[in-house]
């Protein structure tokens, strides 16, 4: 077989508003910022992928504009004229030729096998070995920064049959002030949600210890990431001390940390993330190491629109335990999109959707109209 060469990679950084602000310990957003990539072959097949972050630099090592100049400067020259039909091998010149860049790589990652699957004419799930589940649980953030506002927004969700889990994005305030807030937003929704708890890295061991005995108290269900990302020894003692289960976020990216954090029993439950770990194919390698280390699994998302969002549900629906379902709610998030067809969520999950690759198409006006390079920008294709 004549192996199809990679022809061009063009990565387009599209700013998007936000529905309301989102208020995150590091940082409050108003728009997020994708990056778009999209690969072309030389049989015509394009694939897309998205690069996504949260916060410029508040959230990890990447920044939007950091990964686009990654990606033309020294990513895409290493898979141009490259068999754009082998990823892992595309995949492992990008591993021998560039460190770390874990969310630049997600998004080649994604548009490889996105092209590879409409190649064959099969979804990204099968093309991963085959979907398990077809709708993935999938809950709602609440950050508005407002309590009632909050109480408010998750009532109407509810009442929609859009969302019954809640996470609670906390740690920008006193930790009384977040304990008051958290407290009144479970007693409000009683047994008819579950409430879960982002600290986004922000306490000590000592303040978390404090805050966590109270969280406890008040029926929250699950702790994310209350320690900075590199003490690990730390998040076991919590592990350790507490019965409300404790996820690795920040501190969990590729299989060598879940491997670590399992050594340790540091966590309890996993958050896996493409755009963390460099790809669909390379969150499952985490996944499965976390998984045989008896962490639970949980489908993370940085916010990615819907490519990302849809490539994350893609690698997740393959899972054969994703115990605490899924946070891929990013589209809701946005005010806008540049797919014709938005994600459905219903009934409490997003369905996966059924056509070849990532089953998106990109909406060439919204692109052109939301890419930030618009005026400059090569024409449409
Ligand atoms: C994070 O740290 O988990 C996920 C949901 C949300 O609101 O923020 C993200 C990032
Ligand atoms: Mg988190």
């Amino acid at each position: 077989m004549t192996p199809v060469r990679i022809t061009a990679i063009e990565a387009i950084l599209v700013d998007l508003p936000t529905i309301r602000a989102h208020q995150l310990a590091m940082t409050v957003m108003h728009r997020q910022t994708l990056v778009i990539v999209r690969l072309l072959a030389d049989d015509g097949i394009e694939g897309i992928g998205e690069a996504t972050t949260i916060g410029g630099l508040a959230y990890g090592d990447e920044s939007p504009e950091g990964m686009k100049l990654a990606i033309d400067t020294y990513l895409a020259p290493l898979l141009i004229g490259q068999d754009a039909s082998n990823v892992h091998a595309a995949m492992q010149r990008l591993e021998a030729g560039a460190r770390g860049n874990r969310c630049a790589k997600s998004a080649l990652e994604t548009a490889l096998l996105d092209a590879q699957a409409r190649r064959l004419d099969v979804s990204l799930a099968t093309l991963l070995g085959g979907a398990v589940r077809t709708r993935l649980p999938t809950l709602w953030t609440l950050a508005s920064g407002d309590t009632e506002r909050d109480i408010a927004e998750a009532e109407q969700l509810l009442a929609e049959r859009r969302h019954d889990t809640f996470k609670l994005k906390i740690g920008r305030r006193a930790i009384a002030d977040d304990v008051r807030h958290v407290t009144r937003i479970k007693t409000a929704l009683g047994d008819r949600a579950r409430v879960t708890v982002d600290v986004n890295q922000a306490w000590n061991e000592a303040d978390a210890a404090r805050a966590i005995a109270n969280l406890e108290a008040a029926g929250v269900d699950l702790i994310e990431q209350p320690l900075p990302r590199d003490d690990r020894a730390g998040l076991a003692r919590l592990a350790a001390r507490f019965v409300v289960p404790i996820m690795a976020d920040e501190a969990l990216c590729t299989p060598q940390d879940a491997f670590d954090l399992g050594c340790r029993g540091a966590a309890d439950v996993a958050a896996l993330k493409i755009a963390k770990s460099g790809g669909p194919y390379a969150v499952l390698r985490t996944a499965f190491v976390a998984d045989a280390a008896g962490m639970a699994l949980y489908g993370g998302t940085l916010l990615e629109g819907s490519v990302g969002s849809i490539a994350a549900a893609h690698a997740f629906s393959t899972l054969p335990r994703l115990a605490w379902g899924t946070e891929l709610f990013g589209p809701l998030l946005l005010t806008e999109d540049i797919v014709t067809e938005r994600p459905v969520y219903r009934e409490f999950c997003l369905e996966l959707p059924q056509g070849p690759g990532l089953g998106l198409t990109l909406d060439e006006d919204k692109l052109a109209h939301y890419r930030r390079d618009k005026g400059t920008a090569p024409a449409a294709r």
